[in-house]
């Protein structure tokens, strides 16, 4: 039986990317956004905060997904506030899906105004120019990601709206990738003294397997030094995606290296995408490590479904 210890193995070459990285001055790297690109690149689409605090994206390249990185000279989507306001303080956060129907990367993202972050979405075909599609998510939402074919005829969307009910996952229906609705919770963060009880969202784009939609999520507890982000596991069904099949007790991946432990915010590990290896069961993580830098962890699909028949209970978790 796998062990929650064993899930994820990191990269002895962590971190993979850091400020000391970069072609122009920044404080940080993180978060970023990943794709498997034709020519067979791995692409890390980062966040990357800038000396005001305020951050863009910028896209890092790299043939063996690990090193040799070819970083864009100059960011590559940078807030634009004159025609989008809601990006007034910048974006953040991308996760990138690949749809086939589309011909195009979707890339939906945090953009971050006075009213607090949103959701934006972008479609590229080369990561050198975007169609914005502006907000289509208002605040407070984030942490979304496209599914990359329709549900039922329609587009699906992830993301994580701050209710009255708590910073629970939903997952909302469009025709055109402009027009929202059919919205539905899909994981309630939970309670008391639980790993998750305060905050939940997805990290990276759901992985499709043919058991269901094998989902990284974060979660958050607050304690009295701050907030520990870790990482949890659940599987939903692949026709009714907002139907939660299995749950992960405990968290699966949580920070314990020094990068993870301490950097511009402590405790936080943080991925936003992932790329398959060829046996199409390799799982490539890349996480933003402590809000400073970016990290790598490799870990294996088949077990972590198998690890998920042994280590969840109720349907959807919550037994609070
Ligand atoms: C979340 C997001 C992430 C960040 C995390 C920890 O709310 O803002 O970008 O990594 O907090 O600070």
């Amino acid at each position: 039986m796998p062990t929650d210890d064993s899930l994820f193995v990191r990269h002895p070459g962590n971190p993979i990317l850091s400020r000391e990285s970069w072609p122009y001055p920044v404080n940080s790297v993180f978060n970023a956004g990943v794709t498997l690109l034709a020519d067979g690149d791995t692409l890390l689409l980062c966040r990357v905060e800038d000396r005001r605090g305020l951050s863009h994206l910028c896209a890092a390249r790299s043939a063996n997904g690990i090193d040799g990185w070819r970083i864009d000279p100059h960011p590559t989507l940078m807030a634009n506030p004159r025609e989008y306001p809601e990006e007034i303080w910048g974006i953040e956060d991308p996760r990138i899906t690949y749809v086939p129907e589309l011909e195009q990367y979707a890339v939906a993202y945090t953009s971050y105004a006075r009213g607090g972050p949103g959701v934006s979405l972008a479609l590229t075909k080369d990561f050198k120019s975007f169609e914005r599609y502006g907000v289509i998510m208002p605040p407070e939402d984030k942490d979304a990601a496209l599914l990359p074919r329709r549900i039922g005829g329609f587009w699906a969307l992830i993301h994580r709206p701050v209710t009255t009910l708590g910073a629970h996952m939903w997952i909302s229906y469009s025709p055109d990738l402009q027009h929202w609705g059919s919205h539905k919770v899909m994981l309630e963060a939970r309670r008391g003294g639980w790993w998750d009880a305060n905050k939940i969202g997805l990290c990276s784009p759901p992985i499709e397997t043919t058991k269901g939609w094998l989902t990284i999520y974060h979660g958050v507890r607050h304690t009295a030094s701050g907030s520990i982000y870790r990482l949890g596991l659940a599987l939903f069904d692949l026709d009714n995606p907002h139907i939660c099949l299995q749950r992960g007790n405990s968290w699966m991946f949580s920070p314990e290296a020094p990068y993870e432990r301490g950097g511009d915010v402590n405790d936080v590990v943080f991925p936003c995408g992932q790329t398959i290896g060829a046996d199409g069961d390799t799982i490539h993580l890349y996480y933003g490590a402590g809000d400073s830098c970016m990290a790598m962890a490799t870990g294996s699909v088949r077990t972590l479904l198998s690890w998920l028949d042994f280590n969840s209970s109720a349907r959807d978790g919550i037994d609070s």
